[in-house]
C-alpha cells in the first residue's frame, strides 16, 4: 500500500513545520511547491537527511513546477503573505488573493481528486477563494482556523487554572479575525464546565487573549506571524483525514443552510474522516452567541464580497 501522497503549497514557517512533522509521523510522502527557487528543495532536503534521525521512510522533495504535485491525495495551503506588526489578517486580503487564485490552477490541474485544506489568510476569504476557482466538492476544500482558536482558547484556560491541557475541551466558531466566537458554554474542563471554575472576568480576559492570541504574537516576533501552533492544527486535521479519524474540530466550512448560511465558508464544528468534511455539526446557540456568530458572519460576508467579482 503506497504511502499517501501530500502537496504543501508554500514551503515557509508553517509549510516547513508541517513537512517536518509529516515526516516523523510518516504520514505521507511529501512535496514541498514554492515560487522560491531553492526554499523547497532546501528545506525538504534537510529533512530528508534528518530522517534517519526520525526512523523515517517518508519521502520528501522540493519543487517550483505544480507538476511536481501530480497525484496529491491531500494538499495543504500556505502559500501567501503573513502579517507583519500593526497589519490585520484582512490586509493580506487582495496579495493573497491573486496567490491563491494561482494556486488554485495549479492544483486543480494537478491534482484534481485531492482534498484540501487551507491555511492562508485571511483564511475565510482564501478558502472561499480556493472553492470558487478550482471548482472542487464542498466536502474536498476546508479551512484551517478554529483549531488554532480553540487550541489558544484550550492553553488559556489551562494555564489559569493550572490544569494539564489534554483536559481542556474548547469551540471556537465563527471567522477567523477579531471577530471570532469562542463559545465558553462549551468550554469543558473533563466535562466540567468552565463557568463552574473560573470567576467570569477571568473568562471574559481570556476570551479576549484568544481573540487577539494572533496579533499578539505577531507583536512579539514582529517578522512574521505564528507558525507552529498553526501547523499543528492544521496536523490535526491532515491525521484526521488520512486516518480517517472522524474528529469533530473546529474547521471553516462551506454552509449550504446549516446554521441558517448559505454560500459562505465560516467556522464551525464538522467531522473530519478519509472524506474530507464528512458532516458539520450545529450546535445550539443562545440568543447572544447567536448575536456574535451573525455579526463575525456579516465581517466574512463584507470580506468575501470585496473579491467574488474576481473569483467568479
Ligand atoms: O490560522 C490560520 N489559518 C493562520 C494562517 C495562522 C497563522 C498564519 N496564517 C497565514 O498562513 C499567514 O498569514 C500566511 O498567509 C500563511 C503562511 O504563513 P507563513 O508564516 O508560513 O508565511 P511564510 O513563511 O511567508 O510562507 C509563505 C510561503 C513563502 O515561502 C512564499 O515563498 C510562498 O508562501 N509563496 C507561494 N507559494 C506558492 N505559490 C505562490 N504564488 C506563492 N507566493 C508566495
Amino acid at each position: 500500500m503506497p504511502r499517501p501522497k501530500i502537496a504543501l503549497i508554500g514551503g515557509g514557517n508553517i509549510g516547513g513545520v508541517i513537512a517536518e512533522q509529516i515526516a516523523l509521523r510518516e504520514l505521507g510522502d511529501v512535496v514541498i511547491f514554492d515560487v522560491v527557487e531553492g526554499l523547497p528543495q532546501g528545506k525538504t532536503l534537510d529533512i530528508a537527511e534528518g530522517a534517519p534521525l526520525m526512523g523515517s521512510d517518508t519521502k520528501l522533495r522540493g519543487a517550483n513546477d505544480y507538476k511536481e504535485i501530480a497525484g496529491a491525495d491531500l494538499v495543504i495551503i500556505t502559500a501567501g503573505l503573513a502579517r507583519k506588526p500593526g497589519m490585520s489578517r484582512d490586509d493580506l486580503l487582495k496579495t493573497n488573493l491573486g496567490i491563491m487564485k494561482q494556486v488554485a490552477e495549479g492544483v486543480k490541474a494537478n491534482a484534481p481528486g485531492a482534498t484540501v485544506i487551507v491555511v492562508s489568510n485571511p483564511l475565510d476569504a482564501m478558502v472561499y477563494t480556493f472553492k470558487r476557482v478550482s471548482g472542487f466538492p464542498k466536502n474536498r476544500v476546508v479551512g484551517m482556523a478554529g483549531v488554532l482558536d480553540s487550541a489558544r482558547l484550550r492553553a488559556f484556560v489551562a494555564w489559569e487554572l493550572g490544569v494539564s491541557v489534554q483536559d481542556v475541551t474548547a469551540l471556537v466558531l465563527g471567522g477567523h479575525g477579531d471577530t471570532m466566537v469562542p463559545l465558553v458554554r462549551y468550554c469543558t474542563v473533563a466535562g466540567i464546565p468552565v463557568a463552574k471554575l473560573l470567576a467570569q472576568d477571568k473568562i471574559d480576559a481570556i476570551v479576549e487573549r484568544t481573540k487577539n492570541a494572533g496579533g499578539e504574537v505577531v507583536a512579539l516576533l514582529k517578522t512574521g506571524s505564528a507558525f507552529v501552533s498553526p501547523a499543528f492544527s492544521a496536523l490535526e486535521m491532515v491525521e484526521s483525514i488520512l486516518r480517517d479519524k472522524k474528529r469533530v474540530l473546529a474547521c471553516a466550512c462551506y454552509l449550504e443552510g446549516e446554521y441558517g448560511v448559505s454560500g459562505l465558508y465560516v467556522g464551525v464544528p464538522c467531522i473530519l474522516g478519509s472524506n474530507g468534511v464528512e458532516k458539520v455539526i450545529e450546535v445550539e446557540l443562545d440568543p447572544q452567541e447567536r448575536k456574535l456568530f451573525d455579526a463575525s458572519l456579516d465581517h466574512v460576508r463584507k470580506l468575501v464580497a470585496e473579491i467574488d467579482g474576481d473569483v467568479r
